[in-house]
């Protein structure tokens, strides 16, 4: 399976986040795609190749311009108004405030309204990597339809969390949707994604939420106790011509395997049957039980039995890097999937 990666992740790093009224080093760091690129090594998966550079076109399939140039240019006016470090947003549109349709122009007003959290800055880089991880995802896309049967999309930062115009959950822009339509504009009919992240993939959910030709498939922690909250329920299906189109799994906290795997086995058998042309993996392994922002129970060789389980879908398939932040196994558990799903 070829690997695609650029040590450009490098250009995004948080410094912090606030993590239980704490500030502590973020969890999302860039030894994390590190450790997942010397595994794919250690274990032959295939060659490691280097994006090209796909120019803003397909970002702006999925991404609204006024995003797309925000994020671009908002670093530049932090430091306009005289400030250092990194750029961050700190308040939200509560639900006792009415919805709003249009940017506002203070530039914190504006990152509230592009934001949802502040799990994740914005530094006079992150554009650059955010760009490169899109790139990656493209590659990896475009290698799957030039006739391979799998790829390996080593994107950092991650994505899923990322909507048309807003960031949060450490994502910018969300490199799996990304790929998704590049697959679409190909002439693949239908594409599934399959999101085995720990956390429910709400950017994904929102881009895709009145579309019938991407189903979108989710297991993740009940949205009524974990991030991202309020969105991710199963009574959420789609709206519109979408509506069946959107398939969650919230599962409580301290889920293991069997439940895990009853609900991943049910989203698998909805894929099946929406006769996918393609499937594109959010690959998450946040699910381990060791991940030190999450609460599932799920041990290493599940990530062997979830990767065979996605072949026997015998579907070209893009696994897209999503979380997973327990250092010491996240590049044994990543891999694993992608070795087994080769077997
Ligand atoms: C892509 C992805 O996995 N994003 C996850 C974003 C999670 N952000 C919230 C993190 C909260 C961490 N605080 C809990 C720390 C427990 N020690
Ligand atoms: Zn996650």
């Amino acid at each position: 399976m070829k690997t695609f990666y650029t040590a450009d992740h490098h250009l995004h790093h948080s410094g912090m986040e606030l993590s239980f009224g704490k500030i502590v080093e973020t969890f999302e760091k860039p030894e994390r795609a590190e450790i997942i690129l010397a595994r794919v090594k250690e274990v032959g998966l295939g060659p490691v190749l280097t994006p090209q550079d796909y120019e803003i076109a397909p970002i702006k399939r999925i991404h609204t311009p006024d995003y797309v140039d925000f994020l671009k240019g908002v670093y530049e006016e932090w430091r306009a108004a005289g400030r250092d470090g990194e750029v961050w947003p700190y308040s939200w549109r509560h639900r006792s405030m009415p919805p709003i349709d249009k940017a506002p122009n203070g530039l914190d007003a504006r990152l509230s309204y592009y934001s949802f959290d502040m799990a994740g800055s914005i530094t006079a880089t992150t554009w650059q990597a955010a760009k490169r991880a899109a790139d990656t995802a493209l590659a990896g896309a475009d290698a799957v339809l030039g006739g391979e049967r799998t790829a390996f999309s080593l994107c950092r930062p991650p994505g899923h969390h990322a909507g048309r115009d807003f960031f949060g959950g450490y994502c910018y822009l969300n490199n799996a949707a990304i790929a998704v339509q590049r697959f679409r504009d190909a002439g693949r009919s239908r594409v599934a994604v399959l999101d085995v992240d720990y956390h429910h993939g709400n950017g994904t959910q929102e881009i895709f939420y009145d579309r019938a030709d991407v189903l979108v498939a989710s297991m993740h922690g009940d949205p009524d106790f974990e991030f991202p909250f309020h969105l991710g329920y199963a009574r959420e299906r789609g709206e519109g011509a979408g509506e069946g189109f959107n398939l969650n799994y919230p599962l409580p906290s301290g889920t293991q395997w069997p439940e895990w795997s009853a609900a991943f086995e049910d989203a698998c058998r909805r894929i099946a049957a929406f006769d996918a042309q393609a499937l594109v993996v959010s690959l998450g392994v946040d699910t381990y039980k060791d991940d030190p922002i999450s609460q599932f129970k799920l041990d290493s060789p599940h990530f062997s039995e979830i990767g065979a389980r996605i072949a026997a879908l015998s579907l070209p398939t893009l696994f897209v890097m999503e979380g997973g932040y327990a250092v010491g196994a996240l590049g044994v558990n990543a891999v694993n999937v992608l070795t087994s799903f080769e077997q």
